[in-house]
């Protein structure tokens, strides 16, 4: 047989040689271009394996082993050119996502007839798309979310017949959303939002049968929300907030029986809600706040069992709230304020079980306060002021003990402030009873909420005194007493005395400071304000152990005498200041050559003698924002606690600054220079408009549309890992890692912050009493009550703490998880409760698809390692980086 086939013809034995020929050639070329990559972008994945590039890491060749058919290279920090990864002809899958690559996407790429999947996603590329890539005709996924592309989207796309998923958002494009878009049969999921498209949105979008996912938001698109969008009825999720649509919601929005999220606030909508949402059986949120909405609230709304969220503030609805809305029994959160709303608050509405936030606020309600308010024990934020609310503040409002917020003022509430107030041990943001009829006294029962922070109950009719019992809500900030009838010495508690003299003025009887005085001596020191707060910590993170309580003790004590001290000399600063002789500064550096220009140090140390610049505060500092006089804008660290140490050994601290500077690593926030005056050291860091990690995860006054979803949420996550892996390998120990110590920047790129604190504290240089107390409450692992000393497994369970904030969305301490149960202990405690991880984990997220969901539980497993009690048990951060992207690629 062979023999006859090779010589049947000589011509056909040419042909069989020449595809060997070719085939050789052919892996010779990828072989070739491998090596090159190689080379090129020094893949440190790469640089220890052997020639067989089909075997490194990322790489898949086809069954025969000669053709690079998948490239996966994400996360690799890639800076270089890629340009010759356009030799790889096979190439059906290229990742490149989460890299630095820079200018242009080079349209070589085009070439790549096999690709079936781009993803050059978060990178920094920047002009426009090169028309080529129209060329990629069996492209199926194609992801250039998260650059800095330019220009119109090119017209050429429209021939990626075959394009399933189009993302597009966080770029720069402009122009409009072309129309042939509506060509594009196959589309399920098209993202282009936080862009600058302008126009309309094609109304031919409803020849795009397929399309699930429509995501527009934040962009410039003017003009109704086309019908036919609804036409297909598989829509699953629509996003088009913030942008400048008109025109009324289309009825055919009931035609989506699939639909899950509708979000359009922050519009410029007229019209009604259709009654035909009430046939969307699967609506989960529902969001058009911000809008020139007008009518009733349609009680078809009642019908959307599956509705979480119903947010319809800030539109012009009248009427009453409609009874029905009492049958969603997963709604959490529902927000109706600023319209014009009138009657009474539902009854029925205090039955839904999982309602967490009420915000009815601003509109016209005249009915009562329903006695059962709080049958439902969720409820967090009740929000009713702005109204005209009468009757008394029921007794039962003590039942809602997970209430974090309370604002009733501004309505007709009469009657006397119920002690059991006192009850919401929870109570933290805001409690206000301002301009209403109260009378009575203000009651001792007040002086339990010890983590109130602000407290106003002005404008009232409330007598008496003020009872010396309120100096038990030890974490007030504001306060405000005006224009009452109160009487009598205001009671000597910091958070009075500093408060400026308008909080109390008003009240005729009312005298002492920050009012003038009563001509009586006043009373003993408010030294004991202090201690308990520490006394309480020191419970809390030791919990047990008479001698580690001891030792702790001390600590923590000559830790605070250090605040003090500090505190009193920054004062005499501020005097020194208002005598206009800035303080001398006795050096200064700046790392980054181009920046040396743009930065000022007297206005970075006036900037920090501000409050009112004041960012943050973490255990080691205080964080403020410093704008300098050429527009550039820092972040400025004030090291707290300053010790004589820093300034004795101020050639060593700089060159271990400089060396921090030039620690280079993505996810760390590095120093870009410092400033010393007097005894004080100021780090200067570039300023990120993101702020933190804990404010973007716990922060109720971040809009909806804001809060993170799990895929931003899962690379934060692993970002963290990154640079704390990357610490370890350079044997550094970070000494406070919280979420408050996660910076974010314009991408939600995490940054790890207060690096440096670990090497100008370090325990060895004898100011081991400071970084005694390293760490904050609730990240603390538990050997360190024995050890005192901060260690790599301890930051893996600090970070196991991060990873949980980030799965539940809840504070690592908390007293709604029960007496002595931190966040840690409550999770890992769920399986004995007979809890199952869905309830463990943030619904808002855990629900939105199985995808996400089963990655949930992935992370929750290493959050689950990295928070074992015993050190040996906790994996190594290299490796909790590995698992972490093992579930992102899953
Ligand atoms: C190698 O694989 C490709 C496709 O996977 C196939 O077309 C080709 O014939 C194979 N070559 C050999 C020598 O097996
Ligand atoms: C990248 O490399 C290609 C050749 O592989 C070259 O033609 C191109 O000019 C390079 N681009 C840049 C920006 O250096
Ligand atoms: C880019 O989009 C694709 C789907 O089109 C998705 O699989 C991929 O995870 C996205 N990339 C990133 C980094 O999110
Ligand atoms: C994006 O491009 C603009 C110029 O168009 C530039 O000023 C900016 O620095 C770029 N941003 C990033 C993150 O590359
Ligand atoms: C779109 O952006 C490109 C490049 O930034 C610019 O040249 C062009 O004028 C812009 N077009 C519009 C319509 O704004
Ligand atoms: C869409 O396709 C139709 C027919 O296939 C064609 O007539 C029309 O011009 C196309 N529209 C655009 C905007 O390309
Ligand atoms: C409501 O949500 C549940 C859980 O996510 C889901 O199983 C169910 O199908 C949803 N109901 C409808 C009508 O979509
Ligand atoms: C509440 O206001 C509405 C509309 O102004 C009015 O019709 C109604 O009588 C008022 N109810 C009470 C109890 O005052
Ligand atoms: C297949 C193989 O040997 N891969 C190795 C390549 O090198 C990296 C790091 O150098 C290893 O992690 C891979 O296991």
């Amino acid at each position: 047989m062979m023999m006859s086939f090779f010589t049947s013809s000589p011509l056909s034995l040419v042909w069989v040689l020449c595809n060997v020929l070719l085939l050789v050639v052919a892996q010779q070329n990828d072989q070739l271009t491998m090596v090159a990559l190689r080379k090129e972008l020094s893949i440190s994945m790469w640089s220890s394996n052997s020639s067989d590039y089909c075997s490194w890491t990322g790489v898949q060749c086809n069954l025969n082993k000669s053709l690079v058919e998948h490239l996966v290279l994400s996360h690799q920090q890639l800076q270089g050119n890629v340009t010759i990864i356009s030799e790889l002809k096979a190439l059906k899958w290229l990742d490149l996502s989460a890299n630095m690559l820079q200018g242009t996407i080079p349209s070589a790429f085009g070439n790549l007839n096999e690709l079936a999947f781009l993803d050059m996603s978060f990178n920094k590329l920047d002009s426009a798309i090169p028309t080529s890539l129209g060329n990629l005709r069996n492209l199926r996924y194609l992801n250039l979310s998260n650059n800095n592309l330019t220009a119109e989207i090119p017209v050429e796309l429209q021939s990626l017949k075959n394009l399933i998923h189009l993302q597009l958002s966080e770029n720069k494009f402009n122009g409009s959303i072309p129309l042939w878009i509506g060509n594009l049969t196959n589309l399920k999921f098209f993202t282009a939002y936080e862009n600058n498209l302008g126009g309309a949105i094609p109304n031919n979008l409803g020849s795009v049968t397929e399309l699930e996912v429509l995501n527009l938001h934040s962009n410039q698109l003017q003009g109704p929300i086309p019908d036919s969008i609804f036409s297909m009825g598989k829509l699953v999720g629509l996003v088009l907030t913030m942008n400048k649509l008109n025109g009324s919601l289309p009825t055919s929005v009931g035609n989506c029986k699939g639909l899950s999220s509708f979000r359009v606030g922050n519009n410029m909508l007229i019209g009604n809600i259709p009654k035909s949402i009430g046939n969307i059986s699967s609506l989960t949120y529902f969001e058009a706040d911000n809008n020139h909405l007008s009518g009733e609230i349609v009680p078809e709304f009642g019908q959307c069992s599956n509705l979480t969220l119903l947010n319809l503030a800030f539109n012009g609805f009248t009427g009453t709230i409609p009874p029905a809305l009492g049958d969603l029994t997963n709604l959490q959160e529902l927000i109706l304020s600023d319209n014009s709303l009138y009657g009474d608050i539902p009854k029925s509405l205090l039955r839904s079980k999982n309602l967490s936030k009420l915000d009815l606020s601003n509109n016209r309600l005249n009915g009562t306060i329903p006695e059962e308010i709080c049958i439902t024990p969720r409820l967090q934020f009740l929000i009713l002021g702005q109204n005209s609310i009468r009757g008394e503040i029921p007794r039962q409002i003590g039942n809602c003990v997970k209430l974090l917020q309370l604002q009733l003022g501004i309505n007709y509430l009469t009657g006397s402030i119920p002690p059991e107030i006192g009850q919401i041990k929870n109570l933290q943001i805001s409690l206000n009873l301002s301009f209403n009829h109260l009378h009575g006294v203000l009651p001792v029962e007040l002086g339990k909420l010890d983590k109130l922070v602000s407290l106003d109950v002005s404008n009232n009719r409330l007598s008496g005194n003020i009872p010396s019992l309120l100096k038990g809500m030890m974490s007030l900030i504001e306060v405000n007493f005006s224009n009452n009838l109160l009487t009598g010495q205001i009671p000597i508690f910091t958070p009075f005395q500093k408060s400026s003299n308008s909080s109390f003025s008003g009240n005729k009887g009312l005298c002492g400071e920050p009012l003038s005085s009563c001509g009586k001596p006043v009373g003993p020191g408010n030294d004991g304000y202090h201690h308990k707060v520490s006394y309480k910590i020191i419970l809390a993170v030791v919990g047990s152990g008479l001698t580690v309580f001891v030792t702790v003790t001390i600590v923590v004590v000559l830790f605070m005498m250090r605040e003090r001290q500090e505190k009193a000399s920054k004062a005499a600063g501020i005097a020194e200041d208002g005598n206009g002789d800035p303080p001398m500064i006795i050096a200064g550096n700046v790392f980054v050559e181009n920046l040396k220009q743009a930065i000022d140090f007297d206005a970075v140390v006036k900037a920090t003698l501000k409050d009112s610049n004041k960012l943050s505060g973490g255990t080691f500092s205080i964080i403020y924002k410093a704008v300098m006089p050429s527009g550039f804008i820092l972040s400025v660290k004030r090291l707290k606690s300053m010790d004589r140490t820093i300034v004795h050994h101020q050639h060593k601290m700089i060159r271990e600054l400089e060396r921090l500077g030039k620690l280079c690593h993505e996810n760390l926030m590095r120093p870009i220079g410092y400033v010393i005056y007097e005894d004080v050291a100021l780090l200067l860091h570039p300023y990120l408009p993101n702020g933190t990690l804990a404010e973007l995860l716990h922060e109720s006054s971040a809009k909806p549309e804001f809060k993170p979803d799990w895929t931003t949420r899962l690379s934060i996550a692993i970002g963290v890992a990154e640079g704390l892996s990357f610490l370890h390998h350079l044997a550094i120990i970070h000494l406070d890692i919280s979420s408050g110590n996660i910076f974010l920047d314009a991408h939600y790129k995490p940054l790890v912050g207060e690096i440096e604190i670990s090497k100008l504290l370090d325990p060895s240089r004898g100011t081991a009493s400071i970084s005694a107390v390293a760490g904050s409450f609730g990240y603390i692992p538990p050997e360190y009550a024995y050890t005192m000393q901060m260690t790599a497994p301890g930051n893996v369970y600090s970070y196991g703490v991060v990873l949980l904030e980030i799965l539940t969305t809840r504070l690592p301490v908390d007293e709604a998880f029960g007496e002595g149960i931190d966040l840690v202990k409550w999770v890992h405690n769920a399986p004995a409760r007979g809890e199952t991880p869905e309830q463990i984990l943030d619904a808002k997220l855990s629900t939105v698809s199985f995808a996400w969901r089963k990655q949930m539980l992935a992370v929750l497993k290493v959050a689950l390692l990295c928070t074992e009690t015993t050190p040996a048990k906790r994996p190594k951060m290299k490796k909790v980086v590995e698992m972490l992207q093992e579930v992102n690629e899953s």
